[in-house]
């Protein structure tokens, strides 16, 4: 039987609700997203030209945890090494990273120590596809085997999880087994199996309460804590690639505050605070967290506009946090203006639409009795009925009135008892 995060591990990182995921490597450098190397199709010998480039002079550790900290976001997931195989840490076991640039110094590690400072946990994003690793790509011309790729893989998730404290998650992406490999994408290809087993056991025994997200949008394999989506909520498939079969596990949303992963120069569709707030509490809804990411600029600053707009999300969640950490999916339906979450016998209503002056409901459990506004605890008029014709056939109805006065302009929320 395979070993899965503990439930003390598994329990936190569900009440954190909300995390902050880091894209950053040698690609931001070309300000054009991480699969900058394959989309340009940049030979090696070239993409390592960026090594003696990369110098972020003005990062600040400190600086990003304490953006998330305002943010509200209780974790940090950065890219401990992107698919261009560049590792943002101090390995050993191999050159081919940030300590050998300009720059020096080990930002994961400045990072770690930053974050403890402030009560956010980190965590890491590993890729298992390597662009750059002679024994991925290049095992004819290195005579390496697939068997040295996995000991470098294996080696830096065991690195990761003994050399920077207590870990919250290690995800994993670049493993998509639904490809159909052609010669278009045929040096992408694993040669061989990422013995998933042995190297979850390895972080599950290493950081028993870590939890393992694997982003392979199929069905959870033994030893995977979570459910991951990316770019759409559970039950969307606005990218093509998100099954909506929800398989039971808790949920992890991974979404970008602009339009890319890495640092993209020409990007500037950044996400509003309502629209931010509105994933988060329609995730939370569907027991699920937010990983919502930055892509900090070669310099090693988030754009200040993100560190804007994450603050924002910040303070609304001062005043309405309750309707969002530690709570599970909720049992009272989402109507169109509104999704519910739950926390022990507690709902809390989110209103996301102003479209009158009453919250109507349906299959609210017959126990609750009371209303009030989780941001200044004002009792709200609740009224219950039985079925009721005008709302629709056969439904409950539920009544609860929100005056617009006492609206919040991203997402009212109501906590009914
Ligand atoms: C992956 C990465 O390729 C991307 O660079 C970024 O790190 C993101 C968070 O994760 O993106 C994916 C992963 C899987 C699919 C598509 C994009 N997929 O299954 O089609």
């Amino acid at each position: 039987m395979p070993l899965q995060a503990s439930p003390k591990g598994l329990t936190w990182f569900q009440d954190a609700r909300f995390g902050m995921f880091i894209h950053w490597g040698l690609y931001s450098i070309l300000g054009k997203q991480e699969w900058i190397m394959h989309t340009d199709a940049i030979p090696v010998a070239e993409y390592e030209k960026l090594v003696p480039q990369f110098n972020p002079v003005k990062f600040n550790a400190d600086e990003w945890a304490s953006v998330a900290a305002d943010a509200g976001q209780k974790y940090i997931v950065i890219t401990s090494r992107h698919h261009d195989g560049f590792s943002m840490y101090d390995t050993a076991l191999s050159p081919y990273k940030v300590t050998n640039t300009p720059f020096k110094r080990d930002p994961l590690r400045e990072l770690a120590d930053a974050c403890a400072r402030r009560n956010v946990k980190l965590g890491f994003y590993v890729s298992l596809m390597d662009w750059h690793h002679p024994a991925y790509r290049f095992r004819k011309e290195s005579g390496l085997a697939w068997q040295d790729y996995l000991g470098f893989l294996h080696g830096q998730v065991r690195e990761l999880c003994t050399q920077y404290g207590e870990v919250a998650c290690i995800w994993f992406d670049g493993h998509w087994p639904a490809n159909v490999y052609d010669d278009s994408n045929r040096y992408f290809e694993p040669g061989g199996s990422f013995e998933y087993e042995k190297l979850y056991d390895m972080i599950h025994t290493l950081q028993p309460d870590a939890v393992i997200e694997n982003n392979r949008h199929r069905a959870p394999l033994p030893g995977e804590d979570l459910q991951g989506f990316e770019q759409d909520l559970p039950g969307e498939n606005t990218t093509g690639f998100n099954e909506t079969q929800i398989f039971g596990l808790p949920i992890q949303v991974c979404m970008t505050i602009n339009e890319h992963w890495g640092w993209s120069r020409d990007d500037n569709n950044t996400k509003s605070v309502r629209r931010l707030v509105h994933v988060l509490a329609r995730s939370a809804s569907v027991g699920g967290n937010l990983l919502l990411n930055v892509g900090p600029t070669p310099e090693g600053e988030i754009v200040p506009l993100h560190a804007e707009r994450l603050r924002g999300v910040g303070r609304w969640l001062e005043n309405n946090g309750a309707g969002i950490y530690g709570t599970r999916a909720g049992v009272i339906p989402p109507t169109r203006e509104t999704v519910s979450t739950l926390r022990g016998d507690t709902h809390y209503v989110h209103v996301l639409d102003d479209v009158s002056d009453s919250v109507i409901l349906s299959s609210v459990p017959a126990a609750v009795a009371k209303a009030r506004l989780v941001n200044t605890g004002q009792e709200l008029t609740v009224e219950r009925e039985g079925v009721n014709f005008f709302v629709a056939r056969g439904a409950d109805r539920t009544t609860v009135y929100v005056p617009p006065a006492v609206r919040d302009p991203f997402d009212t929320v109501i906590e009914l008892r």
